[in-house]
């Protein structure tokens, strides 16, 4: 059984991949950290504070706990990255620097997300292949490129199980995502039921890769069960389920609420960086190396957010 560590727990990814985790491997298998207290966290198996800046935190609770997998979803996403760039670089590869080199040192596995953002605008736009030029244009994906070389450097240099996920922008009915450009197409859900309209700071005509949060925590778990003879490429795979712009999601809503409208006050930052990404991914590698399908479609997501909010402000 696997003994595993997530950093970044209370984030929008790790609040509902501990439980999905936890489902698989046993609560006490996996021991949830954040740098805030997270008490839903800690209510059905072990949470810890942990600065993941803090190497000799990280190590010590690696050892204590006896973890041989890690998952680091600790990162300030992109818009909010665009803020404060010198921050962005310290949080996010801090964080994976201690992972990698705990991981070096511990013997353990280590998954960290990458992103549509390791793209930028020179990168082919429609089905972006896994392997072509990457050169971002926002920290964040300067971050994650950078995070992507490092997987594949500790891989290849210390024979460190590293495995990754190019995810598209991910949506969800549990935490709210923060700080990021795709994050309107959360929002666009809870305002539909709240209100009945959305003011969209997104270009009504851009795509964007999304996907739905079961796919992603399914996606989580094949990977790193995955076999490792398999996998040509590790750091890091495309994966797809979905592309749509502002304006499909809005008419996706239409449908089953008719009187819905939106409208637009464009955030310039999140103009330039969704017109910087791609339209959609091609997730070939994925599918072929370790058997990746989605399972989830804007129609079936879109009946499922919405049942869900609504239970949940009934
Ligand atoms: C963001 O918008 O910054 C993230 C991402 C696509 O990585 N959701």
């Amino acid at each position: 059984m696997k003994k595993i560590l997530i950093i970044g727990a209370g984030g929008q990814i790790g609040s509902e991949l501990t439980t999905y985790l936890r489902g698989i491997y046993g609560s006490r298998n996996v021991v949830a950290t954040d740098v805030r207290e997270c008490k839903a966290l800690g209510a059905d198996g072990p949470f810890e504070v942990l600065d993941a800046l803090n190497a000799t935190s990280v190590a010590s609770v690696v050892a204590r706990h006896e973890i041989d997998t890690i998952f680091n979803l600790v990162a300030l996403l992109s818009a909010v990255g665009e803020r404060n760039p010198q921050m962005a670089w310290h949080v996010n590869i801090g964080a994976l620097m201690n992972s990698l080199e705990v991981a070096r040192q511990h013997h353990c596995a280590l998954f960290t997300p990458s992103s549509i953002g390791a793209f930028g605008p020179s990168s082919p736009k429609v089905r972006t292949p896994q392997d072509t030029v990457m050169q971002p244009t926002t920290i964040y994906g300067i971050c994650k490129v950078t995070g992507e070389m490092l997987g594949n450097y500790y891989h290849h240099k210390y024979g460190v199980d590293t495995r990754s996920i190019r995810f598209p922008g991910i949506i969800s009915n549990v935490t709210l995502p923060g700080g990021g450009t795709t994050d309107y197409a959360v929002e666009i859900y809870y305002e539909a039921i709240r209100s009945g309209r959305y003011t969209c700071a997104v270009p009504h005509d851009v795509y964007m890769d999304m996907i739905y949060m079961p796919d992603v925590l399914r996606a989580c778990v094949e990977l790193m069960e995955a076999d490792p003879a398999r996998l040509r490429h590790r750091n890091s795979f495309n994966i797809a389920s979905m592309s749509f712009t502002p304006d499909i999601i809005a008419a996706e809503i239409r449908k089953r609420i008719p009187s819905f409208t939106m409208d637009f006050n464009i955030d310039p930052v999140k103009e330039e960086i969704a017109r910087s990404w791609p339209d959609s991914l091609d997730d070939t590698c994925a599918r072929e190396e370790w058997g990746w399908r989605p399972e989830w479609d804007l129609s079936r997501m879109t009946d499922d957010m919405l049942a869900a909010i609504r239970s949940r402000t009934a």
